[in-house]
């Protein structure tokens, strides 16, 4: 028998915590304690007092559990948590011999036991969830997928610690919209940011992952790039779930990585050494410690922490300890931002190869922190990339590190190097190490999948799919098809995975272009006039999936570096 520190009814009735339970959160009344419990009547009967103190700190994450319960059951179970501690209660207003104070001292515990036995094993046991999610980074830039060029060790340990998927999609082949289809649960022709820009936001009624594990109780944390709405909207993290944000709202700041502040909840948190253009204080680094610091003060109750770190998105430029290890590695070409205001590289493979690294460090040292904290094994940790390797002008840089792997495209395509992402997903003892799942997942699968983890319901007009039983080793149900689209202005594109095929619209009314990818993952050859059923059906979809977006009013102001950087 295994009880849980926390997140069940023994937490929950405070018992846990007046026990060295208190230093040690996940063990709580577990085996390992009872032995010694046994023998010092009076320090058990002590730890139980203690405990009782601790209940009103403790009501308020009871009722959040108890929601979730049947009345009945609850109803019986509390009645006989209750007596068993009043009769101990009684015990210890009494003047009873120590020999009779041992004795109903097993007794109590051994009710205790199995009050909690009971309890525990029907009450929901909400995980923490770590998501670490990486800005622009390739399907093949991991060790763990293919990487040759790069160091990503501790990510490349993580995936051997858990499962590696090869089939996970972003939400879009560009951020926002792909952060709007994760955050909401929909595919991007029912999302509501569709294009990127930084000024559309989500409404109060958007239902958001953060506001679903709010609701059942979680902490909420997010560190790093948010980009569906800035602090003077109703899209402001704060206002959709999140308890604690710590770094970037609007997509332009966060092209920056020496800015001369970030954002705090609704503060700015200033950077003063990075005025005058200096480069002294990284933004990663700067939001890397703030998330480390949510997980310390959250570590004895259910967390939901949601780190979009914006590495390895260019502006490309990295601190020194992090280019040194490829320095002088390769033949180098100086590659400049063309962007007035921008950074560029005077050893462009060195500091991409150092961006992803110092991206990896950090998913390390999260790694090593659950560890300390003995929270690895109540905490699914996955992580994921929002869109594939970024092009245009850093072509040679994606081309170099062969960032998108087998696929054609990159960010800015639907071809599947712009959307298909590494996803790796870690929660030992649940999840089965060292595997590799083909299922055919998509951003917006994981509200439902991490509300399913949390033992909580999702709103019921989703798009997504919770893939919990793939993740638990369980019959996982399919997807009919994966919907994408991007309207950038009226060129409305669209795409649709459906089984092996794959196909694209560039515009609306145009060709359809149908692969088939059981035989050509590289989409070299357009099948559709083989196929003319398969482009039928695809094309009703790309009809029936698509609503129309909504309408923001233009952007106040400017969005210029000069906001940012100074
Ligand atoms: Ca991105
Ligand atoms: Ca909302």
């Amino acid at each position: 028998m295994k009880l849980y520190g926390r997140n069940n009814a023994v937490e929950n009735l405070g018992w846990t915590q007046g026990s060295k339970a208190a230093t040690e959160p996940r063990e709580g009344f577990g085996v390992r304690r009872i032995p010694a419990l046994l023998f010092r009547p009076f320090e058990a009967s002590l730890a139980c007092v203690k405990a009782q103190r601790r209940n009103a700190a403790h009501s308020k994450r009871f009722a959040t559990w108890a929601s979730a319960q049947t009345p009945r059951s609850l109803g019986a179970r509390w009645t006989i948590a209750v007596q068993s501690k009043r009769a101990m209660f009684s015990f210890l207003h009494s003047s009873l011999s120590g020999w009779l104070a041992f004795a109903l001292a097993i007794f109590s515990c051994s009710v205790l036991m199995s009050q909690t036995g009971s309890l525990a094993a029907s009450a929901v046991k909400q995980p923490n969830i770590v998501f670490i999610l990486a800005d622009d980074l390739g399907y093949a830039e991991l060790g763990c997928y293919g990487q040759q060029k790069i160091q990503t060790p501790n990510i490349d340990r993580l995936a051997a610690e858990g499962m590696r998927f090869t089939q996970c999609y972003s939400g879009c082949h560009v951020c926002a919209p792909s952060r709007s289809t994760l955050m909401t649960g929909l595919h991007t022709g029912h999302t509501p940011i569709r294009e990127n820009g930084g000024y559309r936001y989500l409404y109060d009624a958007d239902v958001t992952v953060a506001e679903v594990l709010k609701k059942a109780g979680y902490a909420t944390g997010g560190f790093g790039k948010w980009g569906l709405g800035t602090e003077e909207t109703s899209g402001f993290p704060l206002k959709q779930g999140f308890d604690e944000w710590f770094g970037f709202y609007h997509q332009v700041h966060a092209h920056f990585y020496y800015p001369y502040y970030l954002w705090h909840n609704d503060t700015k948190f200033f950077l003063p050494e990075n005025e005058g253009h200096k480069r002294a204080r990284y933004s990663h680094d700067e939001i890397h410690k703030q998330a480390l610091h949510f997980i310390n003060q959250h570590k004895d109750q259910p967390f939901f922490c949601y780190i979009p770190y914006t590495l390895p998105h260019v502006e490309l430029v990295v601190p020194e300890d992090s280019m040194k290890p490829y320095r002088g590695k390769w033949e180098e070409k100086p590659l400049p931002d063309p962007r007035a205001g921008y950074i560029g590289a005077e050893e462009p493979f060195a500091t991409h190869a150092g961006m992803v690294s110092r991206l990896d460090r950090s998913v390390g040292e999260v790694m090593a922190l659950l560890k300390k904290l003995h929270l690895e094994d109540d905490t699914v940790l996955v992580f994921s990339s929002d869109n594939g390797p970024q092009a245009s002008q850093w072509l040679r840089v994606a081309d170099f590190f062969k960032a998108n792997g087998p696929f054609r495209g990159y960010k800015g395509e639907f071809y599947e190097g712009g959307t298909r992402v590494p996803l790796v997903a870690r929660w030992p003892g649940k999840i089965k190490s060292g595997t590799t799942n083909d299922h055919i997942c998509a951003f917006w699968d994981f509200l439902p999948t991490f509300a399913e983890l949390a033992g909580t319901t999702v709103p019921n007009t989703i798009d997504g799919l919770s893939f919990a039983p793939a993740l638990l080793g369980r019959q996982q149900k399919q997807h009919d098809f994966l919907y994408w689209e991007m309207a950038q202005g009226k060129n409305l594109s669209q795409a649709v995975r459906m089984g092996n095929w794959k196909a694209i619209r560039h515009k609306p009314n145009g060709p359809v272009e149908l692969y088939n990818l059981a035989e050509d993952i590289g989409e070299k050859t357009n099948v559709a006039a083989k196929h003319d059923d398969v482009v039928d059906k695809i094309a009703r979809l790309m009809t029936t999936e698509h609503t129309a977006e909504r309408a923001y009013p233009p952007e106040k102001g400017s969005q210029k570096p000069k906001d940012y950087v100074r």
